[in-house]
């Protein structure tokens, strides 16, 4: 196993949910975290909880010239980062596809793919100068299997599993290694942020179900991330232990 303690990591969407679980679960190792996210007050707790361990950095990733500048700031030891958790995203609305928003749509492409081919372009450069690292994605089981409502925010996804794969045919032998994590049914703000902070419609998806929690993924993250540097974990999906696939739908007259 890898010592964590050699560790930089640098993580998007580090101020809820998976992000800021894998923040903790890393920082809390003695890793080193680049913490990425938009509020500042929640990069801040991390950085009062962990002092030094913890970087704060705080762009949108789905501003091509923020997210260079960034990154290109980063000052020593943090600029050493060997492990980039690319897991900034969000999805928006379950509406069918003839009724769901196009704004919605564009934010969603914009942030889980576009953001995320950003924050690769910036960071992946260097760990491939240094012969080290680990680029690690959050995929989704939505990326796998169709359902309703899923649509544009599941093809993102299966956009995120197919480039981590491509990215692994480019990089395998090069030092740097690719994960995509894939997770099911986990508790975090993503409800929230799909229904437009409708609290009690986002309760209803966790109701009666043991749902998995964002410690539960930063734990297969971490455990990718500390196999020893000849072991590639390529994909690691998981669901709620409560959550299956649905039959194939016919709908008869
Ligand atoms: P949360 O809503 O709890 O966290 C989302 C994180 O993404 C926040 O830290 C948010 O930070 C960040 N983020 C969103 N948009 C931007 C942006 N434009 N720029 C920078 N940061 C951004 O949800 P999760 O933790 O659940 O989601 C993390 C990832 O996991 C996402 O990619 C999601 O699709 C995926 N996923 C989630 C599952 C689930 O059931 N929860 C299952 C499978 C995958 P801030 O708002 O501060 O910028
Ligand atoms: C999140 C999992 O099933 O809500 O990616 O789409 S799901």
């Amino acid at each position: 196993m890898l010592d964590p303690r050699t560790l930089t990591v640098l993580i998007t969407g580090a101020t809820s949910g998976i992000g800021a679980a894998t923040a903790r679960r890393f920082a809390s190792a003695g890793a080193r975290v680049v913490a990425v996210g938009r509020r500042a007050e929640r990069l801040a707790a991390l950085t009062a909880e962990f002092g030094d361990l913890i970087l704060p950095l705080e762009f949108d990733v789905r501003d091509e010239a923020a997210t260079f500048a960034a990154i290109a700031s980063l000052p020593a030891p943090f600029d050493a980062y060997n492990v980039v958790f690319a897991n900034a995203g969000l999805a928006l609305g379950l509406e069918p596809t003839h009724e769901a928003d196009l704004d919605d749509w564009r934010t969603m492409v914009e942030t889980n793919i576009t953001g995320m081919l950003y924050t690769v372009r910036a960071t992946l450069p260097a760990m491939v100068a240094r012969k080290q690292g680990h680029l690690v994605f959050t995929g989704s089981v939505a990326g796998d299997f169709a359902y309703p409502g899923a649509n544009v925010y599941g093809a993102t996804k299966a956009f995120v599993k197919q480039f981590s794969l491509n990215v692994w045919a480019d990089l395998s032998g090069s030092g740097v290694r690719v994960t995509n994590i894939e997770p099911g049914l986990t508790e975090t703000e993503f409800s929230v942020v799909r229904f437009a902070g409708d609290q009690s419609r986002a309760e209803k998806i966790y109701t009666g179900v043991d749902a998995m929690t964002g410690e539960d993924i930063a734990e297969q993250v971490f455990f990718a991330c500390t196999q020893p540097r000849h072991v590639n974990i390529n994909r690691i999906q998981s669901m709620a232990a409560q959550q299956g696939f649905a039959a194939l739908t016919v709908k008869r007259n």
